[in-house]
């Protein structure tokens, strides 16, 4: 065997010095070197130590924090598949091996924001669903006042109507949905209005969210006589038959021109990726989007005032492998990078992550 050429052999053998917490980036650089001094718990204790978001410190001041996210073990109201109460706890789990850095753009939301895990959402009657939807409305009301930006992960979507309540706080903002349900039925379900059915018919009346200015993306199957409080309030939505039309350029071009240079919440529903490869979700329909179709429209929205979003239903007894979780943790950390982002164009305000 000749092998390679002394040469070759002695220029590869210098290019594996080094660290393993190092760049060629400056800025990537600069803040693997200050996690290693401050201690942070990435790429360290992936399967030991304490579950944070994306390993973003764990805070219950809020003064200390500008993008918070939070858990909302919350799904006393779910109409079909129990178990997405346990969502949050999931996420975290997977969370902690997505990010720091954007592998696209070099983002990395720790160097712009304090980003915190501010815990769980408190429901002291976790199956008394007007107590909790009313707990999940306080709370967001305070992150408004706060001007703290909020990544939420549930939990049944019923969760979203409160969340958006009370960022709101009487100024519709507009919504990006990605589902494979509208989530807008009339009247009562299961004897009830407040469920994951009518989620943004009821924040429509709270006058949370201004329906000309919702786009909803991925409807199809089995709840599709549901959708006529949508279109009929002047809502965009785009079923999954016509997304195959449009593609996701096409669909990029219908949120721009419905959600313009306003603010915007953005909901992720699991169930609007398909099953195939995200089975964990409380009401699978089939024939939906992509991972790689959700990810690039996430990533099409950068550059948008986009002031909240959310990861809803993901169901860890059907996701036994944690796949879904995983996915979901992957997309939230995209969701992560274009709210710091947002929030800085917002407030100006640059305040970085610190571990110690
Ligand atoms: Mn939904």
């Amino acid at each position: 065997m000749a092998g390679f050429s002394k040469e070759k052999r002695e220029r590869l053998q210098a290019l594996a010095q080094g660290q393993f917490l190092q760049s060629s980036d400056p800025a990537v650089d600069a803040f693997l070197k200050r996690m290693d001094a401050e201690n942070a718990p990435v790429f360290a204790d992936v399967y030991a130590g304490e579950m944070t978001f994306f390993n973003a410190p764990r805070r219950s001041n809020l003064a200390d924090v500008d993008l918070a996210c939070i858990g909302i073990p919350f799904d006393a109201s779910a109409p079909v598949r129990a178990g997405t109460r346990l969502g949050p706890r999931s996420f975290r789990e997977w969370s902690k091996v997505r990010g720091p850095v954007h592998d696209v753009w070099k983002t990395i939301p720790f160097e712009l924001l304090s980003v915190a895990d501010v815990g769980d959402i408190a429901l002291d009657r976790p199956h008394d669903v007007p107590a909790s939807v009313e707990a999940i409305r306080t709370r967001f009301a305070e992150f408004r006042q706060r001007g703290i930006t909020p990544y939420s992960v549930g939990g049944v979507h019923t969760m979203t109507h409160p969340i958006l309540s009370g960022l709101a706080a009487g100024n519709p903002i507009g919504l990006v949905q990605i589902d494979a349900h509208a989530d807008t039925a009339r009247g009562t379900f299961q004897g009830d209005g407040l469920n994951d059915c009518r989620v943004f018919l009821n924040a429509v009346l709270d006058e949370a969210i201004d329906p000309e200015r919702c786009i909803q993306i991925g409807m199809r199957g089995s709840l599709s006589p549901y959708w006529d409080f949508s279109r009929e309030s002047g809502m965009r939505l785009i079923p999954m038959h016509e997304v195959y039309e449009l593609g996701v350029k096409g669909v990029l071009d219908e949120i721009r021109r419905v959600i313009g240079d306003g603010p915007f919440y953005f909901t992720l529903d699991t169930d609007g990726i398909d099953a195939t490869y995200l089975p964990g979700t409380q009401l699978p329909d089939p024939f939906g989007f992509t991972t790689r179709e959700v990810v690039q429209i996430i990533r099409g929205m950068r550059g948008m005032d986009m002031i909240g979003a959310d990861l809803v239903e993901l169901c860890p007894p059907y996701d036994p492998n944690g796949i879904s979780a995983n996915i979901g943790a992957a997309l939230g950390f995209e969701v992560v990078c274009l709210l710091a982002e947002a929030h800085v164009r917002r407030h100006g305000q640059r305040r970085k992550t610190h571990w110690t």
